[in-house]
């Protein structure tokens, strides 16, 4: 009985996920017909701030209330940790808008947080101009009290303001409906901190030496060509993805700009380093492959000797070989396994703990034999306002 979800503008449990239908809104509304008002807040301490995230002081604010309150696993013992400038590449991408960002306060304290980016975004051979929602967070102390209803409304309300009437989220947890369901894989870099700190359990027939020995990985790169990724690859790169993600039915349709800021890292703005991608240049100058990853720390709640878990996280990527022959899948796997390879090398040298990808688009063809194993964790994609036939493989999440 999901008294909030049961009222909103998704499919429900009841509704046959077998049978096939036909896509598009659930709803359509007007933008004259929504209130120009805020949600009311039934508490008379708390009131709506729009954070703005530009400004160093309240992007602290947020990084704070994330790091004591945001997403934890089952046990406890991992919560992930949002770094200011993860933040700012999450939340100021291209089209960004203040008013989506959305905290509420309780004196002049952010308790609560949810925010939204534009983008568009392709379900099969539809194009939707739609909202990806995140950061969704409530003060410990707060929780239980319905609160998180009242930011959906309260987001919901400000995108139908700018006329976007669909919504892209992921969670954890079990919601009326999921287009999609992923689940999250880990490849150990340092297998002994993971042991340490609690991540990796030793398998009973194995040893700690034995263990780091597995998955011990070379010093040196193996692709011939592979290198950084620079503004000047931006035009081959887009049209290498753009042709790519044909392939699967859920995506993100990124402009030029886009790719740019999801893709390039930026000193200028990030004290510490969000993005990491690479391409394979061939002998004539073509950009045949590219793979990208992003750091999202975890702190480590429970350990006495670690004080957080570094993670890359496996991004977008493509190869023109499943271009060339699409139906050759051997070649494409045996392409992708050196790719990935080397992902796991470089992510090595830039002093990341473990690798973790999903399920999804072409990773199956690389998860095992680079030795990553199912977490227990799953990721469910959620569509706001669009009714679509199961997907398999969601998009990537940042
Ligand atoms: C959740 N994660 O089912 P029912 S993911 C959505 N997403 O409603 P209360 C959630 N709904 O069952 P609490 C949810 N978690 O009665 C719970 N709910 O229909 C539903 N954790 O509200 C729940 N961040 O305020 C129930 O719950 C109702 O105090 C109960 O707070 C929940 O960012 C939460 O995991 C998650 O901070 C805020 O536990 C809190 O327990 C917390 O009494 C740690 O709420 C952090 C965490 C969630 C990360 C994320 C995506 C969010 C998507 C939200 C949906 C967006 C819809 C699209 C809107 C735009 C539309 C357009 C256009």
């Amino acid at each position: 009985s999901y008294k909030f979800w049961s009222t909103q503008p998704v499919p429900q449990f009841d509704e046959d996920p077998k049978l096939l239908i036909e896509e598009g809104p659930l709803k359509i509304q007007k933008v004259e017909d929504i209130d120009p008002e805020p949600i009311p807040l039934a508490l008379p301490q708390f009131r709506w701030v729009t954070m703005d995230l530009t400004n160093d002081a309240e992007l602290a604010e947020v990084e704070k209330l994330l790091y004591g309150h945001y997403v934890e696993d089952d046990e406890a013992m991992f919560r992930f940790r949002y770094s200011s400038s993860l933040l700012r590449w999450s939340l100021l991408s291209p089209g960004w808008r203040k008013d989506w960002h959305v905290g509420i306060r309780s004196g002049d304290t952010l308790c609560a947080f949810i925010s939204a980016i534009p983008t568009e975004m392709r379900v099969r051979d539809k194009i939707i101009q739609g909202s990806e929602v995140n950061f969704l967070c409530i003060h410990k102390k707060l929780r239980g009290k319905r609160l998180t209803p009242v930011l959906i409304k309260e987001i919901t309300r400000r995108i139908n303001r700018e006329g976007i009437w669909q919504a892209i989220y992921t969670g954890g947890i079990v919601l009326p409906r999921p287009v999609s369901t992923c689940r999250y894989y880990h490849r150990a870099l340092d297998w002994t901190k993971l042991y340490e700190v609690g991540f990796s359990p030793c398998p009973s027939n194995s040893t700690p030496v034995f263990q780091a020995r597995k998955y011990k990985l070379p010093d040196v790169t193996s692709t011939k060509g592979l290198r950084e990724m620079e503004v000047k690859d931006l035009d081959a790169i887009k049209e290498l993805n753009d042709e790519y993600l044909k392939r699967f039915d859920l995506t993100p349709v990124w402009t030029k700009e886009e790719y740019d800021h999801w893709l390039i890292h930026k000193d200028s703005n990030s004290p510490e380093r969000v993005i990491w991608a690479y391409v394979v240049e061939n002998s004539e100058g073509k950009i045949t492959d590219f793979f990208s990853f992003y750091c999202l720390e975890s702190s480590a709640i429970k350990s006495t000797k670690h004080k957080s878990v570094r993670a890359a996280y496996l991004f977008y990527y493509a190869s023109d070989i499943a271009l060339k022959d699409p139906t050759n899948r051997l070649d494409l796997k045996t392409r992708l396994n050196a790719l990935m390879a080397d992902a796991l090398i470089l992510a090595k040298k830039e002093k990341f703990d473990v690798f973790n990808a999903l399920s999804l688009m072409d990773n199956s063809l690389f998860l095992e034999q680079q030795k990553y194993g199912p977490g227990d964790g799953q990721l469910h994609y959620y569509l706001f306002n669009y009714k679509a036939n199961p997907i398999h493989g969601g998009v990537n999440k940042h």
